[in-house]
């Protein structure tokens, strides 16, 4: 146990992608460099998130609050935070975030030949109450670094290349995948690094736990009401299971990763689409669950395989363990 802590203990992220880069001797570093600059707005977006609460007495961006200026809330400051990262890294060439209706194409000096997309700060519903929230991202490879479009992020997610997220909780945590498994890194405050703490995460064939709001319960199409009912009255026998939901789907996504069971945002008859957005929400969420062994499906396939037309778009969403997946496919099959 001690020479596998001390093991764990010095991997940062920075030397784990530096390890993967042997893999991808093609990309000659740039990814690495990426990645550095996504840690570095995750970090400071940590530090932000945790001096939220004293926003108002000392100011987000420092100890003095810059007088007669309005207070920057703190999902505009981490849009700006992430896309300054981004840009500054000299690797990225389009950029969508929630916070922002337009992509953003990097001018031509800064270009490289990533794309990311990204929810800055997501869960703004648990922002003043100091539950956890979260940094998701998804990245794709640019196919002609000098003529971007938008087609360049209107892809498939089975063409991601890397997908990760940052939770802002009772710790910060960085959930990483670029294809080869997943990993998650802990943020140790005494260091600013993060350190491998989750090597090579699998999701549980079959989890305790589902995790759905409820109280749309009404508008539910049929099958999903009855999934969730027999998560409460299986009929075989087996104990009901448990209900989880923090309303930021990087903790219960990250929950459902570590422990197993099944998340969901299906669509109602009040949004046919669900509420989740595919390109920075389910996108990256569902990489990471195939990525971990567990399964991603829309109600009606894969949700990799969904071919977005909108940056913005969304889709009903339902991810974890593989076997509960499997459940909740066969009773969409069964009435198709
Ligand atoms: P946001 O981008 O406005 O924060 O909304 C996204 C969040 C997700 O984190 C979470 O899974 C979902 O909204 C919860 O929605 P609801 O409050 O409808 O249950
Ligand atoms: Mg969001």
């Amino acid at each position: 146990h001690a020479a596998e802590a001390q093991r764990t203990d010095l991997m940062t992220i920075t030397r784990h992608a530096l390890n993967e880069q042997g893999r991808h001797p093609e990309s000659r570093g740039d990814f690495t460099i990426l990645l550095s600059h996504i840690v570095l707005g995750c970090k400071f977006v940590a530090s932000a998130v945790n001096k939220a609460g004293l926003a108002k007495l000392i100011g987000l961006a420092g100890e003095t609050n810059v007088q007669g200026e309005e207070q920057k809330k703190l999902d505009v400051l981490s849009n700006e935070v992430f896309v300054k990262a981004l840009v500054s890294s000299g690797r990225t060439c389009v950029l969508v975030s929630e916070e922002n209706e337009a992509a953003i194409f990097v001018d031509a000096p800064l270009r490289g030949k990533y794309c990311v997309c990204f929810d800055p700060l997501d869960g703004s519903s648990n922002i003043d109450c100091g539950v956890s929230i979260g940094t998701i991202f998804g990245i794709y490879m640019i196919k002609d670094k000098d003529n971007a479009t938008l087609e360049d992020v209107l892809q498939p997610g089975t063409h991601m290349i890397a997908a990760g997220y940052c939770m802002y909780g009772s710790s910060c945590t960085l959930v990483l995948s670029t294809g080869n498994g997943v990993n998650g890194f802990t943020l140790d405050p005494s260091l600013g690094e993060f350190i491998l703490t989750h090597p090579n995460i699998k999701i549980p064939n079959k989890g305790k736990i589902y995790s759905v709001n409820e109280g749309n319960a009404r508008n539910w199409d049929a099958p999903t009401a009855k999934y969730v009912e027999r998560c409460k009255f299986p009929q075989d026998g087996s104990s009901p299971k448990s209900l989880r939901y923090i309303g930021s789907m990087v903790a219960d996504v990250h929950r459902t990763l570590l422990y197993g069971g099944i998340f969901l945002y299906p669509a109602d008859k009040k949004s046919p689409n669900g509420k989740l957005r595919v390109l920075y929400e389910v996108f990256p969420m569902s990489f990471l669950m195939e990525q971990a062994g567990g399964q991603s499906f829309t109600g009606k396939h894969r949700a990799l395989e969904i071919v977005p037309s909108e940056i913005h778009q969304r889709s009903p969403i339902f991810l974890g363990s593989y076997d509960d997946v499997e459940e909740i496919k066969s009773l969409y099959a069964a009435e198709s």
